[in-house]
C-alpha cells in the first residue's frame, strides 16, 4: 500500500502515511460472505480468544465483566453509550464492551525502558495496532528533542511546563482542548471550565465528527438537542426504524432491544447501503437457551438498501406517502397534534407535493414500491422510534435529514409519548454527557451566565474553535498548544497528512492518555505524554475512592465505579491532571482545583448549581439506576422560536455521483474500536486479514475491469478540486447499490479533504467523498 497527496495541494513535501494502521496480517486476505446470526457463539469464542491474548484469564476479566454496567455498583462499560439494561435481569455485556473493557485491563505496560529502547521517528513508523498493543502508559512522559525520544517527567514539572506554556500565549484562543467522549461528567465540568477561566471557548470534541447534525437538528426542530426516548420505548414500539447503524458492531446491545422486538411482532425496518449483520437474525449471549439450541431470532423485517446519502429522499417520500393517503384516510395524519404542537406544516406539505416520485426515487436509490412498504410499516405502527448513527450524520445534508426525520415523526404525533420518538445512537459512552456539562465551543449565553455566576469567573463570549477549526488553526500558527483529553485526534481526524503537520506545527501538544497512540508520535515542538486511570480501576483521592458519573444516549445520567488496581502507582485520575494543569496555568486562580479533586462529591454541588437538569446531583446519581436528565419535547414542551415543535422543508440534496465517479462512506470494522485496532478481520463482512479494502458493487467493478480482489488505486476529488488517493487498495465484490463504495476509517481520512465539512453541521464529509476507483496499473 502506498499513499499520496497531488502535489499541487500537498501542505509539505512529507510522504503522509507512511505506515499501516492495522496489524501485519496473520495470513491471506479472504471474503466469504457471512451467513450466521450476529452475536452467539462467533461473538462468544471471539471474546475468549481475545481474552487470552490480552492475559485476562483466567480471572480478571470474568470478575470485570460481572461488574460491568450493574446498578450503580460497578463501571459503566466503556464501549458504547447504548443505555444498560434497566431490569438487571441479566448480565448486559456485549463482545465488543468486553473486548474494549479488555483492551484497557491489558497486563502489558509501557515504562520509561520502552521510550528509551525506541525513538519517536522508529515508533512513528510502527503500525497503530503495534503502538497500542504495548500495553498501559504508566508514567508522564517529555519529548527530547535531543535525543528523539520521550523522558520521563514528574507530574509537577510536566504541570509547569504546561501552565508556563499557557501563561505565555499572546491570547488564550491560541490554545485548544479537545475532548474524546470517554471523559467522566465531573472532569469534563473541571476540564471546560479551566479553558473559560483561561479565556477561550475553544472546546473541539469527537461530537464534532459525530453527532454535532443531531444535535443542531433537534436543537432548531425540537429545542432540545438529544433523542427523547429511553430504552422502554424501544420495549414498547410498534416499529423501529434503524438509520445508518452497524448495530451488531458499534452498539451490539441494541441487539438486545431488536430481538424482543421481533418476538413481541414489532416491525423493524434498516436503511443502509449494506445489509448489516443486525439487519437478519441474532441470537443473544445472554440468553441462555437460545445459546444451547442455536436458536437465532430474526432482528428485521424490512431492508432498504438506499444510495450513500439518500435517507432524506425516503423519508420525504414516505411523508409523502402519508400526507397523499391522508386524503382519504385522515387516520394516517394526527391532525390534532400537527396543529396544536407544531409550525410549518402547511409549508411542508407543499414541499412534499412538490418532490416529484422520480426525485425520491433517484435520490434514494429505492423503488417507489420500496419507500411505499416503509411508508406503510410507519402508517400501521401506533408507535414508531426513528433511530440514526453516523449513515445519517456525516453528510453535508446531515442536519436537513435528522429534520426530515422529525417531520415525518411529528405527522403522527410520534413524540412525547410511549414508544414513540427520535433515538440517536451515540458513539463514545459519555459524549453526550460531555455536551450536557459544558463542552461545546459555542456555548449559550444562559450556559455561560450561570457558570460566571456558580463558578466567579468570566468566561469568554466568543465562540471557539470546533476540530477542523482547531486543525486550520494549528496550521496557520494561530493555535500555538493543544490538549488532547482522551482520544486520538491525530488519526480520528479527517485529512490526515495536514492533520499531522498541523499538529507538528505547535509549541505544545499535551496528550492524557491511557494508552500509546499516534497522536503521540506525531506531536508537536513540545510534547506530554500524560497517563491517567482507566474508568475500570480505583480512583484512590483524598476523602477516598471516587466515582464518577456518565450520561449515555438516552440521558440517564449514572455512577461508575472503578474496582481494578490502577495499571501503575504513578497515574493520576483526569480530574487531577486537569486540576493540576489548571493551577499551574492559573495560580492565582479562586477556582479551588485541589478541594474538588479531593472529593468529586465537591465538583457536583457546584455542577448541581451550574447545570440545569443536574439538581440535588448528588443523591439522584447515587439512586439505583442514577436519574433522567429531562428532556423539554418528551413533555411537548418546545424550546424554539415558536415555542412549537418546528417543520423543516429544504428541497432535497442532489447525492447521485456523477458519471465514472462513485460516492465512499468510511466506516468501522467489527474488529476496531475508532482508532484502536484489534485486529484485520471484520467476521460480520467476511473479511479475514485484509483492512486496505474497498467494497463495490460487481457491477461498478466490471464496468471498470476489476477482478475479485484486486489491486485498485482510489482518487478522490475535494470540493476544491484538489485530489487525494490511496493506491493498492483491495477491490471486494458485495452487495452494495451501484454508484456506492465503502471501506474503513482511520486509513481512509487520508480521501477526506478538511475543507470537505457539511455547511450546515461543520462536520467532516466523512460518509460521502467523491471518489473514482481504477484497477492499479
Ligand atoms: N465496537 C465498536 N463500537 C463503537 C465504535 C467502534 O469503533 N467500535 N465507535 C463508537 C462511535 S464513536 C460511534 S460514533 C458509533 C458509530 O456507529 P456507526 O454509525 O454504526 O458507525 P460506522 O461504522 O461509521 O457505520 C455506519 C453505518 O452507516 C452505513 N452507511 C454509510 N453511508 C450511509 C448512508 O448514506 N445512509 C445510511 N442509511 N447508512 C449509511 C454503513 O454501511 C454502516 O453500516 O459507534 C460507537 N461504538
Ligand atoms: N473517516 C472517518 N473518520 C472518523 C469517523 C468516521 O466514521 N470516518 N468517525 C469519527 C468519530 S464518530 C469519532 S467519535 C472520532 C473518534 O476520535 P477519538 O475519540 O479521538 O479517538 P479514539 O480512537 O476513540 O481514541 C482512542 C484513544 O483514547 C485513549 N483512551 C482510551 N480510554 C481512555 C480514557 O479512559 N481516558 C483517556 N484520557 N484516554 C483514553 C487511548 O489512549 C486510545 O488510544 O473519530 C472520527 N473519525
Ligand atoms: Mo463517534
Amino acid at each position: 500500500m502506498s499513499t499520496d497527496q497531488d502535489e499541487s495541494t500537498a501542505p509539505d513535501e512529507r510522504a503522509p502515511l507512511e505506515h499501516r494502521v492495522g496489524p501485519e496480517p496473520e495470513g491471506e486476505p479472504a471474503f466469504r460472505p457471512y451467513h450466521h446470526p450476529a452475536a452467539g457463539w462467533g461473538a462468544a469464542k471471539s471474546v475468549t480468544r481475545f481474552m487470552a491474548r490480552e492475559g485476562a484469564l483466567p480471572m480478571d476479566g470474568p470478575r470485570a465483566i460481572m461488574k460491568m454496567n450493574h446498578e450503580n455498583t460497578g463501571f459503566d462499560c466503556p464501549g458504547c453509550a447504548w443505555p444498560d439494561d434497566t431490569k438487571g435481569l441479566h448480565l448486559d455485556i456485549c463482545e465488543n464492551g468486553i473486548k474494549h473493557v479488555t483492551w484497557e485491563m491489558t497486563r502489558k505496560r509501557v515504562g520509561r525502558e520502552f521510550f528509551a529502547a525506541h525513538s519517536v521517528t522508529e515508533l512513528a513508523g510502527w503500525t497503530d495496532y503495534d503502538l497500542e498493543n504495548q500495553g498501559r502508559l504508566t508514567e508522564p512522559m517529555v519529548y527530547d528533542p535531543d535525543s528523539d525520544h520521550y523522558v520521563p517527567i514528574s507530574w509537577k514539572d510536566a504541570f509547569a511546563l504546561v501552565g508556563r506554556t499557557l501563561r505565555e500565549l499572546e491570547d488564550p484562543n491560541q490554545a485548544s482542548f479537545y475532548t474524546s467522549g470517554r471523559l467522566g461528567n465531573e472532569a469534563t465540568f473541571l476540564y471546560q471550565l479551566m479553558a473559560r477561566e483561561l479565556g477561550t471557548n475553544n472546546l473541539p470534541d469527537c461530537s464534532n465528527m459525530c453527532h454535532e447534525a443531531s444535535g443542531r437538528a433537534m436543537q432548531a426542530s425540537l429545542g432540545t438537542g438529544k433523542g427523547t426516548v429511553d430504552l422502554a420505548d424501544w420495549e414498547t414500539a410498534d416499529a423501529l426504524f434503524i438509520l445508518g447503524v452497524n448495530a451488531a458492531s458499534n452498539a451490539p446491545r441494541m441487539l438486545t432491544a431488536l430481538t424482543g422486538a421481533h418476538a413481541r411482532g414489532a416491525q423493524i425496518v434498516h436503511v443502509n447501503p449494506l445489509v448489516e449483520a443486525a439487519a437478519r437474525r441474532a441470537i443473544i449471549p445472554h440468553d441462555v437457551k437460545d445459546m444451547a439450541t442455536f436458536h437465532a431470532t430474526k432482528t428485521s423485517t424490512l431492508n432498504l438498501q438506499v444510495r450513500i446519502g439518500g435517507d432524506m429522499a425516503l423519508v420525504r417520500g414516505m411523508a409523502k406517502a402519508i400526507l397523499e393517503q391522508s386524503v382519504t384516510d385522515p387516520k394516517a395524519l394526527d391532525r390534532e397534534f400537527v396543529e396544536r404542537h407544531t409550525t410549518g406544516f402547511e409549508e411542508y406539505r407543499a414541499a412534499c407535493e412538490a418532490t416529484p416520485w422520480e426525485e425520491i426515487e433517484t435520490q434514494s436509490g429505492l423503488s417507489r414500491e420500496d419507500v411505499l412498504k416503509a411508508a406503510r410499516v410507519y402508517r400501521e405502527a401506533d408507535r414508531s422510534i426513528i433511530s440514526w448513527c453516523l449513515g445519517v450524520t456525516q453528510h453535508e445534508h446531515g442536519v436537513d435529514t435528522v429534520r426530515e426525520i422529525v417531520n415525518l415523526l411529528l405527522l403522527r404525533g410520534n413524540l412525547g409519548r410511549e414508544g414513540a420518538g427520535p433515538s440517536p445512537v451515540r458513539g463514545h459512552s459519555n459524549v453526550q454527557g460531555n455536551r450536557t456539562c459544558g463542552i461545546d465551543h459555542h456555548p449559550s449565553e444562559e450556559f455561560l451566565d450561570r457558570l460566571a455566576e456558580v463558578c466567579a469567573i468570566e468566561p469568554p463570549r466568543e465562540h471557539g474553535l470546533d476540530t477542523v477549526g482547531t486543525i486550520k488553526a494549528m496550521h496557520d500558527g494561530d493555535v500555538k498548544v493543544f490538549v488532547g483529553m482522551g482520544g486520538n485526534f491525530a488519526l480520528a481526524a479527517p485529512d490526515t497528512p495536514y492533520t499531522y503537520e498541523a499538529l507538528r506545527r505547535c509549541e505544545l501538544t499535551v496528550q492524557v492518555s491511557t494508552k500509546l497512540n499516534r497522536s503521540h508520535v506525531v506531536h508537536g515542538r513540545r510534547a506530554l505524554i500524560l497517563p491517567c486511570l482507566g474508568r475500570t480501576e480505583k480512583d484512590h483521592q483524598r476523602k477516598g475512592i471516587q466515582s464518577t458519573s456518565v450520561e449515555d444516549s438516552m440521558s440517564m445520567v449514572h455512577m461508575s465505579i472503578g474496582m481494578k488496581r490502577p495499571a501503575s502507582p504513578h497515574l493520576l485520575s483526569e480530574p487531577a491532571v486537569i486540576a493540576g494543569m489548571a493551577r499551574a496555568a492559573l495560580p492565582d486562580s479562586a477556582t479551588p482545583w485541589e478541594w474538588y479533586v479531593e472529593d468529586y462529591d465537591r465538583i457536583r454541588d457546584t455542577m448541581a448549581k451550574a447545570l440545569d437538569g443536574f439538581e440535588d446531583f448528588n443523591r439522584r446519581v447515587r439512586l439505583p439506576l442514577g436519574f433522567r436528565i429531562k428532556q423539554p419535547a418528551r413533555e411537548l414542551v418546545f424550546l424554539t422560536p415558536s415555542g412549537k415543535a418546528e417543520f423543516a422543508s429544504p428541497p432535497l440534496p442532489d447525492v447521485v455521483p456523477e458519471p465514472g465517479t462513485l460516492a465512499l462512506g468510511t466506516m468501522r470494522s467489527h474488529d476496531q474500536w475508532n482508532t484502536t485496532i484489534y485486529s484485520d478481520n471484520d467476521r460480520y463482512r467476511g473479511i479475514r486479514n485484509l483492512r486496505t479494502l474497498v467494497f463495490m458493487n460487481r457491477s461498478d467493478m466490471r464496468e471498470r475491469g476489476i477482478a475479485d480482489m484486486a489491486p485498485v488505486d482510489i482518487t478522490s476529488t475535494a470540493r476544491d478540486g484538489s485530489r487525494r488517493h490511496l493506491n493498492g487498495y483491495l477491490a471486494v465484490p458485495y452487495d452494495i447499490p451501484r454508484g456506492c463504495a465503502a471501506g474503513y476509517m482511520p486509513e481512509m481520512n487520508v480521501l477526506c479533504a478538511l475543507d470537505d465539512y457539511s455547511t450546515q453541521s461543520d462536520q467532516p464529509i466523512m460518509k460521502h467523498l467523491k471518489v473514482t476507483i481504477e484497477p492499479t496499473s
